[in-house]
């Protein structure tokens, strides 16, 4: 492959991550609304671990599906594609959403993100407390350390409008009922979504389409670093802090290399140097159309994002030839 390491990755890359995440929707989306998260997560993953098997680079999976004795495919540490090509690290997440996928809710999402080596996080799958805003903003706008109503009041101040016209994405979990509590009591309005937090931080990146203003509150680690990915490639600004709250906890991290358990990780600390980052939506959603299937072909709607050129590129493909895809 052409292209200097100083000049990041190449660029022939954007098209090939489109296609990746293209198959992963497509396989997902056949067992969209059927009850069956495991299947549809299974779909996704072998056709996401095809697809790469095909791309011209040496890669190795940073953040998958799983260690390797627990996931037979797109495990930790696993390599990829053929193996002749630039050295890249690469973040999966087949399927975002399998339950939201198996109920066909909103924003099911076949995810990617490619670095240069060593550009992302090694994160252990734990909860990490995240906060994320769009582009335009000052930097250090919102902080992890400040109140929900401080970080409000600021994202409110610095867009121009009233706390009241501020929409804050959280997911819904008991465990976030008092954050809950004091956004609704800073005056603000909260998108609460079922699962799906990779979704919900990239929403922050196009408020005027999503409503969605900022992220709040703690979801997987390994879905931050992708988040972060690809709030990395637009210029918006995220915070992520692993929830070790047992010895157990510290020293598994610390296993992974994380040294400072306390650590607070800017959206470039989780992806570092040229990142491209890749979606495609599986179900509808509000920045992405779910795949659809006619009868001679399918529809799939892909982002893909890249940090060096922060160029934003949706794909909205028509595959005529659905039988690359594999049988129905
Ligand atoms: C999020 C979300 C995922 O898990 O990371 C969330 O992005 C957090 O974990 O889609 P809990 O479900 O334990 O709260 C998912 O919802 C499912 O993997």
């Amino acid at each position: 492959m052409g292209g200097k390491k100083s000049a990041g990755l190449d660029r022939v890359l954007v098209l090939e991550v489109a296609r990746v995440t293209e198959a992963a929707a497509i396989a997902a989306a056949r067992l969209t609304g059927r009850g069956n998260e495991k299947a549809a997560d299974k779909a996704a993953v072998d056709a996401m671990r095809r697809e790469l098997g095909k791309v011209q680079i040496k890669g190795r999976v940073v953040i998958g599906e799983g260690e390797m004795d627990e996931a037979p495919m797109l495990y930790i540490g696993e390599e990829v594609g053929t193996g002749s090509g630039p050295e890249v690290d690469i973040a999966v997440d087949p399927l975002e959403g399998t339950t939201i996928c198996a109920k066909s809710m909103p924003n099911a999402l076949a995810v990617l993100a490619i670095s240069e080596r060593g550009g992302l996080l090694h994160a252990p799958d734990m909860y990490m407390d995240k906060i994320a805003v769009g582009p335009g903003y000052p930097a250090g706008i919102v902080d992890l350390d400040r109140s929900p109503a401080e970080n409000l009041q600021a994202v409110a101040k610095a867009k121009g409008v009233a706390i009241g016209e501020i929409t804050a994405c959280i997911l819904d979990r008991p465990r976030h009922a008092d954050l809950i509590k004091a956004v609704r009591a800073a005056g603000a309005s909260i998108r609460l979504i079922p699962d799906g937090d990779i979704a919900g931080v990239i929403h922050v990146t196009e408020p005027h389409k999503t409503g969605v203003d900022l992220y709040l509150g703690t979801g997987g680690a390994p879905e931050g670093v992708l988040a972060a990915g690809a709030l990395r490639c637009v210029g918006g600004q995220m915070q992520g802090r692993l929830i070790l709250d047992t010895p157990e906890k510290v020293a598994r991290a610390a296993k992974m290399g994380i040294a400072d358990p306390t650590r607070v990780y800017r959206a470039e600390d989780m992806a570092r140097g040229d990142v491209l980052f890749a979606a495609t939506g599986v179900t509808d959603g509000n920045m992405l159309a779910g795949v659809k299937f006619g009868k001679d072909s399918i529809r799939t709607h892909t982002i893909v994002l890249r940090s060096s050129t922060r160029t934003v590129r949706e794909i909205k493909a028509r595959h005529q030839d659905t039988d690359k895809f594999g049988p129905n």
